[in-house]
Order: structure tokens, then sequence, then C-alpha cells
């Protein structure tokens, strides 16, 4: 799209949002982006090299990690350190948070929490995956190596978070909570090009993603939502859709753009669910707040939850805000 403005461009002129702005935040914009276009490059063609199939290692999550999950998290890592204006990363590939110790590192003022290859069961099967990150200012001293508290804050506390969705096309999407915007790689320049500005979840829609191959597993208020769902707009002919990727960041970004919930409830095997809320829910949460949609763990907003350990997990129901809203009456009292 010719004169279309590049992310580079975006965030620069963006820093006008920000009266106290050093452009940290800018750099560590850009080193995310530039990250992201070389695990795409490596998604891209991942039938034609090394790159599909497992590690034979289990992370702390106990999953199996795939080959590109360790490219990604090593790509990621790497980028951040290298800009000096983070002072550590946690993954959801590492047990323990990563403290950089460089001196300019140790002068960044902010941390990321990154899932870098979201969706992982999808790779090896040519399905859209993604990253997600989260951006908090620290709040440990200037100079020395950031703490475990840094990793630890509430949601409502991040200063960015975001996205890039590795699917028919790459996109990268984030918010720095002056609304959220959308840019598209166009790798014939190999720039982010904004194509989706002021991005806004539609206060309803009509599909709903869960895993219902665990339906006997949900709480009975899930299990009467979906029942709910499934026969919404029977009269009308107009019934709600189920659409289920696999990747979190897909099924999200297309409720995003249509309208729609993603929900994945506590389960029995997994009493507070199965993701994670410091670099899944919270930065996903934060994007779909500031498109208008709404964000919950089925009773408490997910970015006033306040986290005790990096990797812990939560329930979420995340989307269009009528939709949620209708989900949490279910859970409140289970019988309509
Ligand atoms: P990973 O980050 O390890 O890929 O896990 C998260 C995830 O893959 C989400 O992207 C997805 O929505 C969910 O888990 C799928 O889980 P399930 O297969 O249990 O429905």
């Amino acid at each position: 799209m010719i004169g279309a403005q590049t992310l580079d461009e975006f965030i620069i002129r963006r820093q006008t949002d920000f009266p106290y702005a050093t452009g940290e935040l800018s750099r560590l914009l850009r080193n995310i982006a530039l990250a992201a276009k070389i695990v795409n490059r490596e998604v891209n063609k991942a039938g034609l090299v090394d790159v599909l199939g497992t590690t034979g290692y289990t992370n702390v999550q106990g999953e199996e990690v795939k080959k590109l999950d360790i490219l990604a998290n090593k790509t990621f890592v790497a980028s951040l350190e290298l800009g000096g204006q983070c002072c550590g990363v946690a993954s959801e590939e590492n047990d323990e948070f990563i403290a950089f110790d460089s001196p300019s590192s140790l002068e960044g003022r902010y941390i990321v929490a990154i899932d870098p290859l979201d969706g992982s069961s999808n790779i090896d099967v040519n399905v859209s995956v993604g990253t997600i990150f989260s951006i908090y200012r620290r709040i440990s001293s200037l100079g020395e190596p950031c703490t475990a508290q840094d990793f630890l804050q509430k949601g409502s506390e991040q200063a960015g978070s975001g996205y890039v969705i590795y699917g028919s096309s790459t996109m990268l999407v984030y918010t720095t909570g002056h609304g959220v915007n959308g840019f598209t790689l166009d790798p014939s320049i190999g720039e982010f090009c904004l194509s989706h500005s002021d991005l806004t979840i539609p206060k309803t829609g009509k599909t709903y993603s869960v895993n219902t191959g665990n339906f006997y597993n949900f709480p009975e208020g899930v299990q009467n939502y979906i029942h709910y769902c499934k026969s919404f707009g029977k009269d009308t002919g107009s019934p709600y859709s189920a659409r289920y990727i696999g990747s979190m960041v897909a099924d999200i970004h297309r409720n995003l753009i249509t309208g729609g919930i993603y929900i994945y409830p506590p389960l029995e095997d997994y009493p507070q669910g199965k993701l994670r809320l410091v670099y899944e829910c919270n930065p996903m949460s934060f994007i779909v707040e500031q498109a208008g949609g709404m964000a919950t763990d089925g009773y408490r907003r997910i970015l006033d939850i306040e986290p005790e350990e990096l990797h812990q997990r939560t329930p979420i129901f995340v989307g269009s805000s009528e939709m949620v809203t209708k989900a949490e009456e279910f859970l409140k009292d289970g019988k309509k």
C-alpha cells in the first residue's frame, strides 16, 4: 500500500502521547518487531529446515518443548538484551526470570514477560501461531539487577502489550494504553506497515472459541453458557459459530475483528485453567480492554489479579463485552 505508515514512523509520531517520553519504550517496541521478523522468517520456512518437531525437553509447565519454541525464545531474549532498554525477561520457556547484567541493561527502565511461541500444538501442522509480550516499567532501582517483584505487577500496571500472529499474513498488534493498532509485515520491504488503526472489538459477536472437547470437565455455569451459545439464534436462523484454532493469539485476533468470546475455563485437572496470567492472559486482556472489550476470570477483571508466581495460571473469559458479561451471568448462577 503506497504511503503506508511503517511501525517505526508510527511509534516515533506516537511518542508525543507521552510528555516525559525518553524514547526507550519506542526502541524496545522496535527490538520486539525485529525479533518478530526473524521468527517469522523461520516459521515461514519451517517445513524446509530442521525446526519442526520437539526437542525432547519438557518445560516448567510440564509441556513438551518444540524446536521453534526454543528458536523464538532465543531470538526475543537476544534482541531484548541487545537493545539496552530492557533489564530483564520472563518467558514461558524459562523456569526463572533472566536479569540482564550488561551496564546498559542495568540502566534499562523496562522488563518484558513473553510467550515466545503461542499455539505450540499447531506449529507442525502449519496453522497460525503467535508471540505474546507484556511490558512493565521496573519497580526495582536503576543500575541494579531486576528482581522477581518487577515481574509480579498487576496487569493494570502494564506500560504496553501486544502480540504477533504468524498466519496467512504476519501482523504485530500492540497497545501502550492509547488504543490498539495493527501492522502487517510487507515482506517485499521487510517493514511492518499500519493496516488496522484504532482497532475496536464489536460489543457482541456470533463466535465462541472454547475447546469443547473438555466440555464434561467444565464447571456447570460454563456448560450452560455453551448450551446458550449453541441454541442462540435457533429460531431466528442466525446461530452462533464455534471456532477454535487452538492458538490463543489467532482465536483472540479473529474475535477482536469480528466480535466473539474466547474461553479457557477451569478444568478438573487444571483448576486454575491452563493459560498463564503474566505472559498470556495479562497482555491479551490489556489489548482487548483497550479495544473496548472485557477480560475476566469469570468473576474478577484479569488486570486486577495480583500475581504471586511467574507461571501461575488463571481461567479466562475474554472478548466482546456483552458476551463476556453473559458468560459471567451463567457462571454466577449457573442455572439459567
Ligand atoms: P502454548 O503457549 O504452550 O502454546 O499454550 C497455550 C495454548 O496453546 C493456547 O494458544 C491455546 O488456546 C491453548 O493452549 C490450547 O489448549 P488446548 O489444546 O488445551 O485447548
